[in-house]
Formats: C-alpha cells, structure tokens, sequence
C-alpha cells in the first residue's frame, strides 16, 4: 500500500502556530516569557463518551496543568456540527461524519492555558489513529480515523470561532486559580 503524501501526513499532526509562536517569543518587560493565555474547544466525540472515556480526558487535560472553563454534554443539533465541519462539507466522508457525530450525547469543554490550542493537538494526536502515537489520546484509544474519540481546535482562530458556536459567553467560567497557578508557570 501506498504511504499517505507527506501533505495528507501532515495533515493530522498540523497546528497553526502564527498566534502560538508569536506569544512564545514574546518577552515581558523583566526579559522573561511572556505567557499569552489561549482557550480551545475540546470535544469527547459519541464514540468517547460511549465507552466512558470523558474522565480520562479530563484527567489529562488536568494533570498537564490546563484550566477547564466550561463544559456540557449535549446531543448536538445538525446546525452546529454542520457549521463545525462547514470545511469538510464536500468530502465524500462528510455525510458519515454527521452521522456519527448525530449518534449520540458529546461532551464538549473549553480549556484555557498557554499555548493550549497547539498542545491540545499534540495531546489527541494525528487525525487517522493508524498515525496517531502511543501516549497520545487517539493512539491509546481509537484503531480508525471514523472513530477517533476526541475533537480540539485546530488553531486560536478557529478555537475562537468553535467556542462561539458551541458555547455562550454566560456558559464559561472565569474562575480564580488560588495560588495554583504559580506552581505551573514561571513568572
Ligand atoms: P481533526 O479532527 O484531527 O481536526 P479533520 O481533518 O478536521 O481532523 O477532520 C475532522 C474529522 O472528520 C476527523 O476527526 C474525523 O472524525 C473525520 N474524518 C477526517 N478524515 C476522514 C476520513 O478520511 N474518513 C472518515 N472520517 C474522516
Ligand atoms: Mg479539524
């Protein structure tokens, strides 16, 4: 069998980073890093949340030190996964990927953190799970690219967009971090 193109490789693993580098190379004024505080869209897919997989991610996102700021489970309406996958509309797998994701409850959450929309990508791992790493949420738990568990945004403008849709502004969370937060991030 053929090997995927390099493009179509790249595809999965890809997350656009011009809003990511730029706050990393970004310096406060005592010379240290910046932190810009980015939010993204993660959803537990049908498949995920059907074999009781919500936890695990949760767990992750948790332990990597991100900040959960919202969070429901719902049966999502056509409107919305219609508008989420508006890109994909003329692929011959889109009529499939509805369904699937029509098939039932998600669990959708936003998680706020630096950096958060590159590294969630590299936390669910590349879109078809025969690529996908061991570690990576697809490649512990999803064999085939129609049912891969778990859905993040693929860049800030699309994490912003996503989260309008999914969300209203009076479902997320602005919640204090108590101290925590100087136990994960350098000043
Ligand atoms: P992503 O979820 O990693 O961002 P996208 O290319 O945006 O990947 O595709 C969205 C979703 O569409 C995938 O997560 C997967 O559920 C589904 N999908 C993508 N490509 C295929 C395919 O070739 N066959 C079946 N489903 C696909
Ligand atoms: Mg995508």
């Amino acid at each position: 069998m053929r090997g995927l193109s390099g493009r179509a490789a790249l595809r999965g693993l890809m997350c656009r980073t011009r809003a990511s580098v730029a706050s990393l190379l970004a310096r406060s004024s005592s010379g240290g890093p910046s932190w810009t505080l980015e939010r993204t869209l993660v959803a537990v897919k049908p498949d995920g949340v059907q074999r009781r997989l919500v936890g695990d991610v949760i767990q992750r996102f948790e332990r990597r030190g991100f900040k959960l700021v919202g969070m429901k489970m719902l049966q999502a309406p056509e409107s919305i996964l219609a508008e989420h996958y508006h890109d994909l509309q003329k692929k011959p797998f889109y009529p499939a990927l509805i369904s699937y994701m029509s098939s039932g409850p998600v669990v959708a959450m936003v998680w706020e953190g630096p950096n958060v929309v590159c590294t969630s990508r590299a936390m669910i791992g590349h879109t078809n799970s025969a690529e996908a790493a061991p570690g990576t949420i697809r490649g512990d738990f999803s064999i085939h690219i129609s049912r891969n568990v778990i859905h993040a945004s693929d860049s800030v403008e699309g994490a912003q967009r996503e989260i309008q849709l999914w969300f209203q502004s009076s479902e997320l969370v602005d919640w204090a971090d108590e101290g925590h937060h100087s136990s994960i991030y350098p000043a």
